[in-house]
């Protein structure tokens, strides 16, 4: 039988929050009859996270867990999680009750009744510190609209809700988990919402994000545009740039040439900008057409494969 929702929560050191966590998923599943499984993927946490999943489990049925031998990420913990998931519609959700599981109904009408592939949350009212969160996501965001073309004011929250089939075409490496509606957009799914979701002050335990975040989402960005559009041709990139730089070397060269055929011995080569200039620019342009041979290598031996040790598994 084809469950209506997967609910997929990586959590991290997050002990206290899951036993009222999964009540209260379970009281507004029950309410609104959805047939669902919550999926749980424990990161290596160090505190007692994993032993509370396994009580949980046996006390609820659709309590199913994931523990990574050690600490990978939130990214690697979704992609394990999306790996398994059955559901008709995937929601994630963060494990510390920021997220509110009252927003699942309303998640799970606008992909079946609207036609969403994804749906993201919108915190629009924060609970997090001002300066060191919340106006550097604004920024952030904002960046994130511009680069990618995508007009959601939230890209990174935790609550979203997706067809199963769009979590299973897209890989959430590294710390992809940032950007998975960049993700989905070049997987080809078009129809992106966005949904107002309340947001909760963190009740226990302590954030894992801080604002180094943001220069690493920055680099990640920049990442993906060049995976996406050169990940499968890099010397469609470094050739062209290497192409490019190299011939301004050798017009500089030639025109050096030209001058010193036409002024003869009297034109001073080693006073002239271009004779040092020149040497460096041509190296320059060799190397990223190099580059761009190496990362054809690269490309065409890599298997595209995630590898995460797993330690154990309930109920999957
Ligand atoms: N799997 C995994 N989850 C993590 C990790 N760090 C944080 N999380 C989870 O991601 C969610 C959001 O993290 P949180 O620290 O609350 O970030 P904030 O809400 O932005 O301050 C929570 O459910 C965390 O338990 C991690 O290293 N691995
Ligand atoms: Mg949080």
């Amino acid at each position: 039988m084809q469950l209506d929702i997967s609910i997929v929560i990586p959590l991290f050191n997050e002990e206290e929050s899951l036993p009222e966590l999964v009540t209260w998923i379970t009281r507004v599943c029950k309410e609104h009859n959805f047939s669902h499984e919550i999926i749980m993927i424990d990161d290596g946490s160090t505190d007692d996270s994993w032993n509370v999943v396994k009580q949980l489990s046996t006390q609820f049925p659709t309590v199913k867990g994931i523990r990574f031998q050690r600490n990978y990420g939130k990214s690697p913990a979704l992609h394990e999680g999306f790996k398994v998931a059955t559901g008709n519609v995937v929601i994630t959700m963060d494990a510390d009750l920021q997220d509110s599981p009252d927003e699942i109904p309303g998640l799970y009408d606008m992909i079946v009744k609207d036609g969403f592939d994804l749906v993201s949350g919108w915190k629009k009212v924060r609970y997090d510190n001002a300066i060191t969160k919340n106006l550097p996501s604004k920024l952030y965001n904002g960046v994130n609209r511009w680069f990618s073309g995508i007009k959601l004011h939230d890209m990174n929250c935790g609550l979203k809700s997706y067809k199963r089939k769009v979590v299973k075409s897209i890989e959430v490496y590294g710390e992809m988990h940032r950007f998975i509606p960049v993700l989905a957009k070049h997987a080809g799914f078009k129809k992106i919402g966005e949904k107002v979701v309340v947001h909760r002050p963190r009740k226990y335990g302590v954030s894992k994000f801080g604002w180094e975040r943001f220069i690493n989402g920055f680099l990640d960005l920049l990442s993906i545009q060049f995976v996406s559009r050169f990940g499968k041709k890099p010397m469609h990139l470094f050739g062209a740039l290497g192409s490019f730089t190299f011939l301004v070397g050798f017009v500089l060269v030639a025109w050096l040439i030209i001058q010193r055929l036409i002024e003869g011995a009297g034109f001073g080569l080693t006073h002239k900008v271009g004779f040092y200039l020149a040497p460096p620019v041509m190296i320059m342009g060799t190397l990223f057409f190099l580059t761009g041979f190496i990362a054809e290598l690269v490309v065409r031996n890599a298997a595209d494969r995630n590898v995460y040790l797993t330690e154990e598994k309930i109920g999957l």
